[in-house]
């Protein structure tokens, strides 16, 4: 992104140099911004000095001539305890921002499309970049689903870009600048970072204070996703549209289909099980608000159907990787709470489980009700003893420690069962404790049960 030397004159502070902070590192320098960057890990450093960043420690630099501090998402500004850095840029008053801050202003010229909610904003995400660049449109997608904002290319005023926005991100967006904000929905998570489920759902509720705000689409089947619906409601400038299992909703997810209140006369326009990709209840919802926000952006019912229909899901979400000898494999790594935990353990049966990782202390206590569709649990990583107490007497489980163990011996106990069975990594957890990222973990997975089903068919 950008290359001509228009920030020249200018000064920031890039803090966490992951994939996000990189980005920025490389879009300032090519701009010819001044850059002090850190990290507490050192890793990076020789890489950022090469690009011209200055690497010093963050009590020397000058506060008083920085534009902003870029720090990274997962690093906390305010709870549980504030890094340092945000203390100084607070104290210097620096405003803290992130990446796509300075994407909503370099390309202000562009349509820029945000999605959000706890579970399901990045299949939503990937979906309407789909369906829209099905539909001809020049399309662009990007943030918190996995590529940095400023790594996306300049696009000109016909371009759309599709963004991911995290409770994270929202927090720090001063220059937010959306046509379309979407919310999927609203369940605990990230309570340690926002305090409460309240202070999360109002940063999840910042996505609709962009100033020129056109379309608000809202699923409401949650309460707090609902009261933000309520909310916007008296706000008469955006079209709002609603998503739900609710009968108010104007785009009504039945057993049956889609019934259309808004741009199909209140007919069922097409049915969630001839999507292919759409496994699971939430993935109808995934569905729903995809189609409302292509409709919002102009695109034909027969467009955004056939985007809708020749989607392929997603890496790591409910993904299945492979079916040897009646067992199938799904990669769910991204599953890293409860609530997403519970979707794909609702989506099959005689399940073996493998979960656990860095614990978000959450009580498993949603998923008793899974419980009958599995047939054993499999724990790894930091998790797993407090999984175990958790579990103990209601599911039968072992111990694993590794992603490693935990495949092989479920492996070994569905191939002895000799039935159709399903080995599920949804891990419930961070993936903090023995991986980069969730990413990481899920693609060890795959390559582990890509190594078993290459060896058990030979
Ligand atoms: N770091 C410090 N000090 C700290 C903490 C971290 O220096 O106290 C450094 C780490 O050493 C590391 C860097 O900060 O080098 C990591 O920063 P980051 O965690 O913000 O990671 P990025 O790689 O920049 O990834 C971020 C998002 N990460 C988070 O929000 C935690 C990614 O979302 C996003 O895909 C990426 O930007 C590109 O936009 C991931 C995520 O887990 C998928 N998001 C959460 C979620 O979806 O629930 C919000």
């Amino acid at each position: 992104m950008g290359g001509s030397l228009e920030l020249q004159d200018q000064c920031f502070a890039v803090v966490g140099l992951g994939r996000s902070g990189l980005a920025a590192c490389q879009a300032l320098r090519a701009r010819g911004a001044s850059v002090y960057a850190w990290d507490d890990q050192s890793n990076y450093y020789e890489l950022v000095k090469n690009l011209g960043c200055i690497i010093s420690p963050y009590e020397e630099w000058p506060w008083q001539n920085f534009q902003a501090t870029i720090l990274s998402p997962g690093i906390p500004h305010h709870l549980p305890v504030p890094h340092p850095v945000a203390r100084l840029a607070q104290k210097n008053k620096v405003p803290i921002i992130v990446d796509v801050d300075l994407l909503f202003k370099w390309e202000s010229h562009a349509k820029f499309i945000g999605i959000t909610g706890t579970n399901g904003k990045s299949t939503t995400t990937a979906l309407v970049g789909h369906i829209l660049d099905n539909g001809g449109l020049k399309v662009a997608v990007g943030g918190n689903i996995g590529v940095p904002a400023l790594s996306l290319p300049s696009m000109g005023e016909r371009g759309v870009y599709v963004l991911e926005l995290s409770s994270y991100q929202l927090e720090r967006l001063p220059s937010l600048s959306l046509d379309t904000a979407a919310l999927i929905n609203i369940t605990p998570d990230h309570l340690e970072r926002h305090g409460s489920i309240e202070q999360y759902a109002q940063a999840k509720e910042l996505i609709f204070g962009a100033e020129g705000l056109k379309n608000a689409v809202v699923s409401i089947d949650d309460n707090y996703s609902s009261d933000i619906f309520k909310r916007l409601e008296k706000k008469s400038s955006i079209q709002l549209i609603s998503v739900g299992r609710d009968k108010s909703s104007l785009l009504r997810i039945t057993d049956d289909g889609l019934t259309d209140n808004a741009w199909g006369a209140g007919k069922i326009v097409f049915n969630f099980r001839d999507l292919s990709w759409a496994l699971g209840h939430h993935n109808w919802q995934n569905a729903a608000i995809s189609y409302a926000i292509a409709r919002c952006q102009g695109l034909s019912f027969d467009e955004t159907l056939k985007g809708l229909q020749n989607f392929q899901g997603l890496a790591h979400r409910i993904e299945k990787v492979c079916e040897k000898r009646a067992i199938t494999f799904v990669n769910d790594s991204k599953a890293t709470n409860v609530e997403a935990v519970g979707k794909a353990l609702a989506c099959f049966s005689n399940i073996y489980w493998i979960a656990g990782g860095k614990p978000k202390n959450e009580p498993l206590t949603p998923l008793e009700k899974f419980y009958p569709n599995i047939k054993k649990a499999y724990l790894i990583g930091e998790a797993q003893e407090s999984f175990a107490r958790q579990l103990n007497g209601k599911l039968d489980y072992e111990c694993n420690g590794t992603l490693e163990e935990a495949v092989n011996a479920a492996h070994n106990d569905a191939l002895r069962a000799h039935k159709n069975a399903v080995i599920l990594l949804s891990p419930a957890c961070a993936s903090f404790d023995q991986f980069r990222d969730f990413e990481e973990r899920g693609t060890i997975f795959k390559n582990l049960v890509q190594q078993l089903c290459v060896e058990k068919a030979s």
